[in-house]
This record gives C-alpha cells, structure tokens and sequence, in this order.
C-alpha cells in the first residue's frame, strides 16, 4: 500500500525529554541547579507549587520508560544531562553515582534500538556557577568545557550524536529580559553578555568534541519565523530586526561561524555590543556545527511599533517591534500559542536556502494541552487533537523533504507527560499520561498511532 506522506526509511522517529523535567532532582545524588534553589525561595511561582523534586521520576522508572518509548515506535531519543548531576556543583569532581545512571540510561536505550541523542544543557545552570554570575562569568565557559569533555569522555563512545545547548536564547529571555527564568534580571546589556558567552561556550565544546570524537556535534534551536503584519516597509523592518535577535543571534554563528552584520551594527549604533577578547572571533569561525535541531512550536507575529518607546523603560528588543495578534489565528488556547503548520516549512525552506542546506532534524515540536483527563475512554486518553497536529506538521515537513531540504527526523515534545518549568504539569503533552501521586503510565492514543507511523515511515490522510 502506497502512502501519501512516505518518509524515507531511516527517518528518526522519537521524542525528546530534559534531566530537570523527567529525572526528580530529589533523587540520587545531585548537586543543586538554578530551579532547586528557585523553586526553594519562590514556590509560588510554580504552578500549583510543584517543584523540580521529583517529576516524573525517570530515574527510577527509566527501564519501563525505555520500553514504553520503543512500543511508541523509538528509534532515537532525546535526552539531556543533568551538568550538577554529573558533576556537582559545576566544577571539580565528577560524581560516579551520576556515571552509573547515565550509562544505565544509555545502554538500555541502545539495547532496545533506540539512538540516544544526548544535549548537555537544558537551562539548568548548576546553582554555585550561577552565583559567580553564570553565563556572564567567563570561568562558567571554563567550567562548561571540561563538562563537556568529562561527558564526552564517559559517554561518547556509544552516544554518537550531541548537542551543545537547547534553545539557548531561552535563558536569555527568561533570565535577562522577561523574568521567567532565574535569576530574574531585566539588563538588556547582562543579556547580550549571556547570549554571547553561551555562543563562545557552545563553539568551545563543540572544538573540543572534533578534537577527540567521532560522531556528530549540533545545537537545539527553537526558530520561530518572524511574519510581518503587511509588507509595509516598517512592518517588515520589525520582522527584520525581531529575526536577528530571536533566531539569527544564534543560527547565524552556529551554523556560518559568524553573527549577523545587522546585528551588530544595530547592536553599535544602540552602544550594546558584548564584551569580547580576542581569539572569540576566530574560534566561532573555526567551529561550525554538524547537525542543527530545531524546535518548532510558534511563530513570531510582528508589526511596526505603534508608538514610540518609554525613553524611561530599560532597552529591550520590543524597543524595534510591537507583537501583532493576528485576526483569525488558531490557537491552541491552553499553552496560548498559534498554531502554524507552515511554519515548519519555512523554517525548512529558509535552512535550505541561506544555511547550505544543513543537516536537521525536528527535535521538538508538539501540543500542550489541560485537563487531558476529559478527554479519557476506557481508561486511554483519546488525543486526537495532537495526532492531527503532528500530522499537520508533518504534511509540510514532507513538502519539504519533496523539495530537497536536508531534514532527517521528527521527535515529539515528549515522550510522557512531564514538569514543564513554570507551568509544572499544567499542560500536558506526552505519548504517555503520568499520574504524579502513583507514577502511573499509560498510554494515550497518539503512541499507537505514532508506533504506526514510524512501522511504516509515514501515513494517509
Ligand atoms: C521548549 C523547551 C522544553 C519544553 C517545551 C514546552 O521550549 O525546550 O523544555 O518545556 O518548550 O514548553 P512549556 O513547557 O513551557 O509548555
């Protein structure tokens, strides 16, 4: 039987998870990260007032959680270590205990046929390098350097794809903006710092890698196109300027080995330039990734600013652009964000067309919804909602395949209901549902359907 949508056969089919969310901070031995200390001193700020202690309680479920992924037709999964796990407190000694877990981890995903893609940081800066100023001390890109090489060291001989950083404009923005990460600081100036020294931090690790290793080294990106309201010259200057500090400020450097022009000119007339020393330019250049992951949720709508900004308010990047709420958008309501299938393939075409056709994959793209319990029949929950938002997404993906863009995989967000930082276990968007009091898993109807698709690379609609 022929399909519609046949993808090609060694497509990765997974999902993708991070230590803080899945593994419990409570348990094993672990040194403390900036969401323990966080969630310590501001508990409210959770939902519900759940905390990163125990989530879903991968560490001591991992075996069963391994083959729920493979009878939700696996063959690669994304999963992060946790740096104050491995080594506690950032820097010095390495902790056997966090060895023997990850190895565990790594040999049961391989013993079941399913790749492990392993990311080194998912937001979980370790609390104690966070002190001495995090991203904004250059002794953290020390620090972070020997804990790639100790992961590297450990585990690379097995795990044959890593990725440096996931979505690390988000710390940015959460930590240095916006206020929804620690250390819930808004200086446009320490932001730029934080993104640059995370740029010089990743391009490190990933020179360290093609040193001594043998796979391949990437990043995890969430590139959110940024449309226009009209084709206006000032909406699509918004458009512009939006792009290079949201997608571009990350893209550009990782996978050309250079930031944006544009960029730095708006960065010079503004007088916000990072602080650099010299080699920083030459080691960007010098270390260009293999593989890029891209997360897909939303896209960014902008127009020209209505009105001038608050000359009183701190710089931001909203000093060039307004958000436009576009009339007649689908949204998913739960989360708040626009759905946009689309947009999975301009981001396809886009790589295509001005990143040299780069290797990728869709590393998370997926649908957080509430309350998923109303949706229960004889025990399962009846998700079509997400089955028909990941084949819309894969509709375009396949467009894209069709029109020759190098992309290799899809992996959900995520494999079981999980912690999802702030909003805790508000919104649900796992194959599997979990029941936090008992740690229960069951499987909801979009894992059947996904083992499906992946038996036969594809499906019809
Ligand atoms: C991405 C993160 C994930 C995950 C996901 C869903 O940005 O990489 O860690 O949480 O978004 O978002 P949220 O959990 O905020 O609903």
């Amino acid at each position: 039987m022929s399909l519609n949508f046949q993808f090609p056969e060694n497509f990765w089919w997974g999902s993708a998870a991070s230590a803080t969310q899945t593994e419990g901070s409570a348990n094993g031995s672990k040194g403390k990260d900036i969401w323990d200390h966080w969630y310590q001193t501001e508990p409210h700020r959770f939902f519900e007032g759940i905390g990163p202690n125990q989530t879903s309680d991968f560490f001591n479920h991992y075996k069963e959680d391994i083959q729920n992924m493979k009878a939700a037709g696996h063959n690669s999964f994304r999963m992060s270590i946790s740096w104050s796990r491995l080594i506690p407190g950032g820097m010095g000694k390495v902790n056997p205990e966090a060895v023997t877990f990850y190895n565990q981890v790594i040999d049961e995903l391989i013993a079941n046929n399913i790749e492990p893609f392993i990311n080194l940081f998912h937001f979980d800066m370790p609390l104690e390098l966070q002190e001495m100023g995090g991203w904004e001390n250059r002794t953290v890109i020390d620090a972070y350097t020997n804990y790639a090489k100790v992961a590297f060291h450990h585990f690379g001989d097995r795990v044959k794809k890593w990725f440096t950083f996931n979505e690390p404009i988000v710390p940015v923005e959460g930590g240095y903006l916006y206020d929804f990460h620690y250390p819930n600081i808004v200086n446009f100036r320490k932001a730029i710092q934080v993104a640059y020294h995370t740029m010089i931090a990743h391009a490190k690790a990933v020179q360290a890698y093609h040193e001594d290793q043998d796979g391949k080294i990437g990043i995890i990106l969430n590139l959110t196109p940024s449309y226009p309201r009209s084709q206006n010259p000032a909406d699509l200057k918004a458009a512009h300027i939006c792009d290079l500090f949201f997608n571009r400020s990350f893209l550009d450097p990782a996978i050309k080995g250079a930031y944006p022009e544009d960029l730095i000119q708006l960065l010079t007339e503004h007088d916000h330039l990072p602080v650099t020393v010299s080699g920083d330019q030459e080691l960007i250049k010098a270390n260009k990734i293999d593989l890029l992951g891209v997360n897909y949720y939303q896209p960014r709508r902008v127009k020209a600013k209505d009105s001038l900004p608050n000359p009183n308010s701190p710089f931001m990047p909203d000093w060039f652009f307004d958000n436009y709420e576009m009339p007649g958008r689908n949204m998913n309501p739960y989360r708040g964000w626009e759905i946009y299938e689309k947009g999975i393939y301009d981001i396809m075409i886009n790589l295509k067309e001005n990143y040299d056709n780069i290797e990728s994959f869709i590393s998370e793209n997926g649908m957080g919804v509430q309350d998923e319990e109303r949706f229960l029949k004889n025990g399962r929950i009846e998700d079509d909602y997400r089955i028909d938002f990941i084949k819309g997404h894969l509709k375009w993906l396949h467009k894209a395949i069709e029109e020759k863009c190098n992309v290799k995989g899809y992996h959900l967000w995520t494999f079981m209901d999980n912690w999802s930082w702030l909003n805790a276990y508000k919104n649900r968007y796992g194959f599997f549902s979990v029941n936090i009091e008992t740690q229960e898993r069951t499987a909801k109807k979009s894992a059947s359907w996904f083992a499906e698709l992946a038996k036969q690379h594809g499906f019809n609609d």
